[in-house]
């Protein structure tokens, strides 16, 4: 989407051209100060959710942009391990060139220790679709009555002065069937605390205010 800046020209009897001139060099300038960075992902629905969440406060550059496909190893035990070595991957591939962000997230499932968790992405097997890591999880959690759950983000942010990391999350339960088409992964099967309805019938903006990504993103805003 296009965006557009209002700016006051105070005390300015310039003619258009000149007023056109002005608003471009002041524009540019807003955005050489804006933060841009690299964010490591070939998830489409994290990028969206993330552009949504930082507006103007970031400039986000896709991997799509820089021409990156390589798929990203992502072998680690750990959320912070994970997101560590996506954003580090990326960092060296572009040699540094701009600041890399990367996400690790998942879903941890209280009355199955934590399962899915770091394995989120592939809980029924190495191509799984959601729908299948979906039915899986609603299988494995048949007659089960307590079905608290919280999806977590771990976020890392990489650059020439080293990493940082900073971390989101989200209480709620698991339903029994699905509910709604929108978002991505486990969103038609989770109901946040505090709301009747699941992540995927949400209206996305609602789910970009208090998802752990949001709440990832809160805390890197605060400290940056
Ligand atoms: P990248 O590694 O390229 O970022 P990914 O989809 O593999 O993309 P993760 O490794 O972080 O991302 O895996 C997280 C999985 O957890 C993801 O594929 C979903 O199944 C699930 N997940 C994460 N965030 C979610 C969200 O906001 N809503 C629903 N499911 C989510």
């Amino acid at each position: 989407m296009k965006k557009i800046y209002i700016y006051k020209i105070k005390d300015k009897n310039v003619g258009d051209l000149r007023i056109n001139a002005y608003i471009c060099k002041l524009y540019q300038k807003k955005h050489k100060t804006m933060k841009t960075i690299v964010l490591a992902t070939h998830n489409k629905h994290k990028l969206e959710e993330f552009k949504a969440m930082l507006g103007d406060k970031m400039t986000l550059i896709s991997l799509d942009e820089i021409d990156l496909h390589d798929e990203i190893p992502e072998t680690g035990t750990t959320f912070t391990e994970n997101a560590r070595q996506k954003a580090s991957y990326v960092f060296d591939k572009i040699e540094g060139k701009y600041d890399v962000m990367a996400d690790d997230s998942g879903l941890e499932v209280e009355a199955l220790d934590g399962e899915p968790g770091v394995w989120s992405a592939r809980y029924a097997g190495e191509g799984c679709s959601s729908q299948d890591n979906i039915d899986k999880l609603l299988k494995k959690m048949d007659g089960i009555t307590k079905r608290d759950a919280r999806f977590v983000t771990v976020l890392a942010l990489i650059s020439k002065n080293g990493i940082r990391y900073f971390q989101g999350e989200v209480r709620g339960f698991i339903t029994e069937k699905m509910n709604g088409k929108g978002g991505f992964g486990y969103d038609p099967i989770f109901i946040p605390d505090g709301e009747t309805l699941s992540f995927g019938e949400l209206p996305a903006e609602t789910k970009n205010k208090m998802s752990h990504r949001a709440n990832a993103i809160k805390e890197l805003l605060k400290k940056l």
